[in-house]
């Protein structure tokens, strides 16, 4: 561990001739560190002013982070290290080549803005081609995601042909994510004192450490989040204290409002980092001379006084005064400077005043890839049939083989496949397996068994216990190019990751307006009838998903499916969340031959499990066997005919093959394991009773769980889910009806 400290209440000018960081900023850069604090500054000055005037619609300032901003993009490089920056890093982005007329277009919200064609607030910076990387409005959600970029950078470095796009083979995702990396690239994210409250903040740090990773932590410490101040927000107050006993980092506190102490610390910094000697934490103590923003009012919770000493602190004036006392500029050209950058900003303002925003009809586009269709023929193939080495049949293998089996298969195909997750390695200590002590565990379904021996530590390893973390770094990862197949182990464990997949993975390609990206697959084992599971290990809960716009959601019931249909999710463009349900791993129901390393099928094609004429019943998942079972009772009673749909997946979901079936039998029953209320049948059943009305001889019905949570106890576990014989009754009554 290395520190470095700089007193941060020291006058610049003290600063400076302590340390003698003057000496590595030309007064070139000088002047133009001072060029683009200013201009900053008056862009936040304009956006106040065009604010009130009800030209935009929103501000928020990067007023008194100008110093450090500046002295981050000055001692990294813009398009080749990697940026995670939060809303008040206006000087960053300006530092590492966002023009004024770009920020001015976030304001207008203009089609032609860069960063997500006025789908994104202002100062929510995403510029591909600098690798300023889309950020969302969560605190602390793009910590994560940074340290998924460095693993990613690091990834590619190590194993460089895994970059490469295949030639011949089968259109996937490669064709259309362009890899870039550097063996000593440095990734850089900053986030404020009040974020580093959040747990993502330590969720990284961690991960950072683990890694050894060349990962730039820089805090923005301007003593306030909105109206708390620091000392309620972190205990002791300083974070660099709390932050001190993390191994392998180098650590810097310094005044943030001081360009040239903050650019040495910078420096020192990322040395460290492109070293490979591992993550840097930067704590650099700022001001916030305005309010939190236009909504806030300061004045409300801090006196004049304390304003006052802040304003002392001022880096745009302080830094102007330095500049005139070392000689550096005369009033003259200080003037001459502000009066150009001003003349700029005039330009700049009126320009992106003109322009449009993007048509309504556009408002869809980029919700998934405009490049992968995942409903298209390409993903339509046959299955081979396996045979024996003596040319007999092979015998069937259950869901969980398949899945294992696929995972292989496409991981000796794609080599940018990683997999982690909780226990999902064979053995971290590799040298157990290595002198032959354990066989190694694989998950705690065992379905990633084999896989860290025959591919090694690096594409599939345990994560740390930290939901958000999985998916966060796997976002992160795949922003890069990666494609991360990581493993939540237990359905009723994934919300610490729902910031993540709500708020970061689905909305990542539509916010940047597809400057990024991030295809991933996250496998979950999901569901009940486990006799014993309760409440924690076999809830159901899809439908909270299927509410996520830009997430692909499946849900297979049988082992060919999940064979094919996880092919699928790992060569598409989009974020797949895979369900595996737990009860179907190893049942007989269900079980199939390997169907071979194309074997895929296109999202969005329910399957008819079996055709029929008096009712239909859509179902997927866990129901579709105990639907099968209640309908081939019903048809040996009474000669009923019952058309039996297998969605596989929920979204998209394949609305001809419902419409096609209702419009035949004239009656539908929804069934799913989820419960009942506001869930992903109550959708459907919506839809069917709005756009199939004049089809429709009986009411839509539904069978579900019970709105309880499900319970230990086997007698009670029965009574909550839907059995074959509740499925039995409401088929028979609505054929009736
Ligand atoms: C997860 C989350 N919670 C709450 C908010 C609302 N919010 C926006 S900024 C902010 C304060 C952030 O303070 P700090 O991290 O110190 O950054 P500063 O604004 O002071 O630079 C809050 C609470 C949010 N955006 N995200
Ligand atoms: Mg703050």
């Amino acid at each position: 561990m290395a520190t470095t400290k700089t007193d941060p209440k020291l006058a610049l000018s003290t600063t400076t001739k302590k340390v003698r960081v003057h000496d590595t900023l030309s007064r070139e850069q000088l002047i133009q560190a001072y060029r683009l604090m200013y201009m900053s500054r008056r862009i936040d000055d304009r956006e106040i002013l065009l604010k009130r005037q009800q030209k935009i619609y929103f501000q928020m300032s990067g007023a008194g982070h100008e110093a450090i901003g500046v002295a981050a993009g000055l001692a990294l490089r813009s398009g080749y290290d990697w940026f995670y920056p939060y809303y008040r890093d206006r000087a960053l982005c300006l530092a590492l080549g966002v023009e004024p007329y770009q920020m001015f277009l976030q304001g207008v919200g203009a089609a032609d803005d860069p960063s997500s064609g006025g789908r994104q607030m202002p100062s929510h910076w995403s510029y591909p081609s600098l690798h300023i990387v889309t950020q969302s409005s969560p605190t602390g959600s793009q910590i994560l995601q940074a340290i998924g970029c460095a693993e990613g950078g690091r990834y590619f470095a190590r194993r460089p042909k895994a970059a490469e796009v295949p030639q011949a083979e089968t259109t996937d995702y490669r064709h259309f994510k362009s890899v870039s990396f550097q063996n000593d690239e440095v990734t850089y994210v900053s986030l404020g004192d009040g974020t580093s409250s959040e747990g993502e903040f330590w969720e990284a740090m961690n991960a950072a450490a683990l890694g050894k990773l060349p990962v730039i932590f820089c805090v923005e410490d301007n003593g306030y989040a909105i109206s708390v101040p620091v000392e309620v927000q972190t205990a002791g107050g300083s974070i660099s204290r709390l932050v001190s006993g993390f191994p392998h980092f180098h650590f810097e506190e310094v005044d943030g409002t001081d360009p040239m102490a903050s650019y040495a610390a910078l420096q020192r910094a990322a040395r460290y980092c492109r070293q490979g000697l591992g993550p840097a934490f930067v704590h650099a103590h700022v001001i916030r001379p305005y309010s939190h923003s236009l909504s806030d009012d300061e004045r409300l919770y801090r006196p004049e006084s304390e304003r006052e000493r802040d304003a002392q602190r001022d880096p745009v004036t302080r830094t102007q005064m330095y500049l005139l006392r070392e000689g550096i500029l005369d009033d003259k050209g200080i003037n001459q400077l502000e009066k150009e950058v001003e003349a700029d900003l005039q330009t700049a303002v009126d320009r992106a005043l003109e322009a449009l925003p993007a048509p309504p009809e556009s408002v869809m586009n980029f919700m998934y890839s405009p490049d992968v269709d995942v409903t298209s023929s390409i993903f339509d193939t046959t299955p081979a049939t396996e045979a024996a080495s003596d040319g007999k049949k092979v015998a069937p293998k259950t869901m969980a083989d398949l899945i294992t089996a696929t995972l292989r298969d496409e991981m000796k195909r794609d080599e940018r496949i990683v997999i982690f997750g909780e226990d999902v390695a064979d053995c971290s200590r590799e040298e157990y397996l290595r002198q032959k002590l354990v066989k190694g565990k694989g998950g705690v379904f065992k379905l990633t068994f084999g896989l860290q021996c025959e591919f090694g530590n690096d594409r599939v390893f345990n994560s740390p216990l930290a939901e958000a973390a999985i998916v966060g770094r796997a976002t992160g990862m795949a922003t890069r190019g990666l494609k991360p197949v990581v493993e939540i182990q237990f359905f009723d464990y994934i919300w610490p990751a729902m910031m993540q997949i709500r708020d970061e993975l689905s909305t990542i390609r539509w916010r940047s307006n597809n400057g990024f990206s991030s295809p991933m697959v996250i496998r979950v084992a999901i569901g009940g009838y486990l006799t014993g599971g309760a409440i924690y290990h076999s809830q159901c809960g899809e439908g909270i998903f299927t509410h996520i716009p830009g997430l692909r959601v499946v849900f297979p019931s049988n082992a060919l499916d999940a064979s094919g249909l996880l092919r699928t999710a790992i060569r598409c463009d989009d974020p797949v969340l895979f369900l595996e349900h737990k009860r179907l791993y190893r049942e007989s129901y269900g079980r199939a031959a390997y169907p071979g390393s194309e074997y895929m099928i296109p999202f969005g094609k329910a399957k008819i499990v079996q055709p029929g004429t008096d009712l239909t019943v859509i179902t997927y998942g866990a129901v579709v066997p105990r639907a099968l079972q209640a309908a081939q009772k019903l048809e040996r009673e009474q000669g009923t005919k019952i058309e039996l749909i297998d969605l596989r997946t929920l979204n998209p979901f394949d609305w001809e093959t419902i419409a096609a079936s209702v419009a035949k039998t004239n009656r539908v029953l929804v069934a799913y394991e989820d419960t009942l209320s506001w869930g992903y049948g109550a959708e459907i059943a919506a839809r069917i009773a709005d756009q199939l009305f004049d089809e429709l001889d009986a009411p839509v019905r539904r069978v579900a769980a019970k709105d309880t949570f499900v319970a230990y106890q086997p007698i009670l576990e029965d009574a909550i889910l839907p059995q074959p014989n509740d499925l039995y009754l409401a088929m028979k009554e609505l054929v009736a009806y």
